[in-house]
């Protein structure tokens, strides 16, 4: 395995954060909003793709969730009881523009507005994500990600919500982790809408990107100077399983990263990246003026981190184990999940310890991928947006959740960030993956990620003992002695 070196973690007792450094956690809202056909919502691409036979697990759907549309109150008190800085959730298009544009959805809107002034009300500051995946089904009908307009029906959303809680809202973010919408929606199909073509899901990257562009500009022009405008990534740290395998990590680094860090923070697609995948597409999807609008100035970059990626060049039939590529990948869903491309990069099943996902926990690769981002796009302020883990949860007969394998990761993670910081990197918050146990995608309501238990027949809110823990953390802005 090729061996990168980890900046050095402090010692335990010394891991306080700086001052200021914001304490989150973090939602989104087909995962637990519910009430799907409530107050004039529209369909999204995720009402539909749940509903197909065999698309989730158990045939779960988010029509209910954990309800959080009606639970609100009852969520920013937990919130508020354990002491978050901050919570970062995001808007449901198809709540605010049923139909994808045109005519607002009030009722949508306001569900927003009571949301934010409740939560500066509780002493919360809000960061809202502008699109977690829930496109509006009207427009998938008319080619969603894989055609141009999109993009630009995208920044008229993000008119509508910047003006209406731009005032408010510390910073709005206007994608989370464009990959798996792209590869995972339109290469892998493992995720909606479904497709498995990869020049179409290269398309969809390269108008993920253009929304985001548009959508900064739309928001600047509503926003008060004061407003913030970010974006949110899933990044990989990829490592080879070999020295030999360079060319393989250079190759996943470019796709699973490099094609969107490059041309929001540089102005330009990498070159090695147009070239590999110049057998899928000509790229003609580019315009002149894209690069210049996909690259306006952002206030920060949001990084979700889960799990490494390990890789190889050699063909899976000589790999043990080694499957299409990106089974491991932290973001893939059950079955196989492909990048465009992968001829050329296998993903290399890894040993333990592993969270209930099957992903490998290694909280130093964190440390590394932020060093490295600091290091390559020096400027941006960074935020880790969302990391956590899932484990089988479970009550007690004393009626606790003991999820002492979940503080570990946080604890451990938090080190990592720690660690960064102390090397350079300029990380300015940290948002827990997740609030509440919640619908997990493919994997439906399998997978528990949450500080906070729900019952998912009575809806019922427990804390876990992560979150008691969590809380301290918060109070301390650091880490306890020997955590
Ligand atoms: O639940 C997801 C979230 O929606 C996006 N990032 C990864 C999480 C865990 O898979």
């Amino acid at each position: 395995m090729l061996t990168q070196t980890s900046a050095q973690t402090p010692a335990a007792g010394s891991r306080r954060f700086p001052d200021g450094f914001v304490w989150g956690a973090a939602t989104a809202a087909y995962q637990i909003e519910g009430a799907v056909g409530e107050a004039g919502r529209g369909r999204s691409i995720w009402d539909t793709f749940s509903h197909l036979p065999g698309r989730v697990r158990d045939g779960d759907t988010g029509d209910v969730a954990t309800d959080h549309y009606h639970r609100t109150a009852e969520d920013i008190a937990i919130m508020a009881e354990l002491g978050l800085g901050a919570y970062r959730f995001s808007v449901s298009w198809p709540r605010i523009l049923p139909t994808g544009s045109g005519a607002v959805n009030r009722a949508g809107l306001d569900f927003y507005t009571r949301l934010v002034d409740d939560l500066l009300a509780a002493s919360i500051t809000p960061l809202v994500t502008l699109y977690h995946w829930d496109l509006p089904e009207a427009l998938q009908q008319t080619g969603g990600w894989a055609n141009r307009d999109t993009a630009a029906r995208f920044a008229e959303y993000a008119e509508v919500v910047g003006a209406a809680l731009g005032d408010r809202v510390a910073t709005i973010t206007t994608l989370n982790e464009p990959w798996c919408s792209a590869f995972l929606g339109h290469a892998a199909g493992v995720h909606a809408p479904g497709l498995r073509d990869d020049a179409t899901a290269l398309a969809a990257a390269h108008h993920l990107n253009l929304a985001h562009g548009l959508g900064v500009a739309a928001l600047r022009a509503v926003l008060p100077a004061t407003g913030r405008v970010s974006l949110t990534l899933n990044l990989a740290q990829v490592r080879g399983a070999s020295e030999a395998d360079r060319d393989a990590v250079r190759h996943v680094d470019g796709i699973a990263n490099r094609i969107f860090l490059d041309p929001v923070l540089r102005g330009s697609y990498p070159a090695d990246v147009i070239d590999d995948l110049r057998h899928i597409t000509d790229w003609s999807f580019i315009q002149d003026g894209d690069l210049t609008a996909i690259s306006a100035p952002i206030d920060a970059l949001g990084i979700n981190y889960y799990s490494p990626t390990l890789v190889t060049s050699a063909t899976p039939d000589i790999v043990a184990g080694a499957t299409d590529a990106w089974v491991n990948d932290p973001q893939s869903a059950p079955g196989p999940s492909r990048f465009p491309g992968t001829d050329r990069a296998y993903a290399v099943p890894q040993d333990g310890p592993y969270t209930a996902m099957h992903w490998r926990i290694e909280p130093d690769s964190l440390t590394d991928l932020l060093v490295r981002v600091h290091r390559d796009y020096p400027g941006v302020q960074l935020m880790i947006t969302e990391n956590g883990a899932a484990f089988d949860d479970a009550v007690s007969p004393d009626g606790e959740v003991h999820d002492r394998d979940r503080i570990d990761y946080i604890a451990a993670h938090l080190a990592a960030v720690h660690g960064a910081i102390q090397a350079g990197a300029d990380v300015r918050g940290y948002f827990v993956w997740t609030l509440l146990d919640n619908f997990e995608w493919a994997w439906g309501y399998s997978k528990r990620f949450g500080l906070v238990h729900v019952d998912f027949a009575t809806l019922q809110r427990r804390l876990k003992d992560s979150a008691r823990w969590y809380r301290d953390v918060i109070a301390a802005n650091g880490l306890p002695t020997g955590a």
